[in-house]
């Protein structure tokens, strides 16, 4: 008889997820703080760390710049529960079907749920352009730098260093309260005097 038992889950030792945040519609910031919250709220979805945000120059057609951080949460829910309760945030947000890759008033993204490979029609795991993205691996790095990349055998801190800083202008610490500008030339004007 054909085995089919997934030892990747037990119920003892719920898995870590890793998502991805982004907005650029609206008030992005506010945004994405209420999302963390209301996520955190969710049965099933324990919140451990989240990232800075980083103002991001976008990908994609001509639109806003964007907020984007990333979370790890401990779950017990299923990777396809976990993809319903993000999609149902967006919409609560306000998140219209949109043109591809255009502007929204919040994305969540699921990167990783632990070392899960998956790929079906709904949800490809690991996220398919998680190790291509400054604007995902500059903020997952800040708080899972030691994390395996799944299929690529890297951690999270070698993906970072290899894509670099592009597209990431400043960053944005909830604790310290304070904007650092990621070059001098993103940095405003002096006022005058
Ligand atoms: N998300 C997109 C398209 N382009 N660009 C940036 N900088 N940040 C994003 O989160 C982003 C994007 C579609 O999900
Ligand atoms: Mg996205
Ligand atoms: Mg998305």
């Amino acid at each position: 008889m054909a085995e089919c038992t997934d030892l990747s889950i037990s119920p003892s030792d719920p898995p870590l997820v890793a998502i991805a945040l982004g907005s650029n519609l609206g008030e992005p910031l506010q945004q994405l703080r209420a999302a963390v919250k209301v996520l955190g709220q969710r049965p099933g979805i324990n919140v451990l760390a989240c990232s800075p945000w980083y103002c991001t120059t976008p990908v994609g057609p001509p639109q806003p710049n964007y907020w984007n951080g990333c979370l790890v949460a401990r779950v017990q829910l299923s990777p396809w529960a976990l993809l319903k309760t993000l999609q149902a945030i967006e919409v609560q947000f306000g998140r219209q079907r949109q043109q591809h890759w255009g502007a929204r008033t919040l994305d969540l993204d699921l990167l990783l749920y632990g070392d899960r490979v998956i790929a079906t029609p709904e949800l490809t795991l690991p996220h398919p352009r998680l190790a291509e993205r400054p604007f995902v691996l500059v903020p997952l790095a800040a708080i899972a730098p030691h994390w395996r990349h799944p299929l690529l055998g890297e951690t999270i801190q070698t993906l970072r260093e290899q894509v670099g800083d592009q597209g990431i202008i400043a960053v944005l610490s909830d604790d310290a309260g304070e904007t650092t500008f990621a070059t001098a030339a993103d940095r405003p004007p002096p006022e005058p005097r």
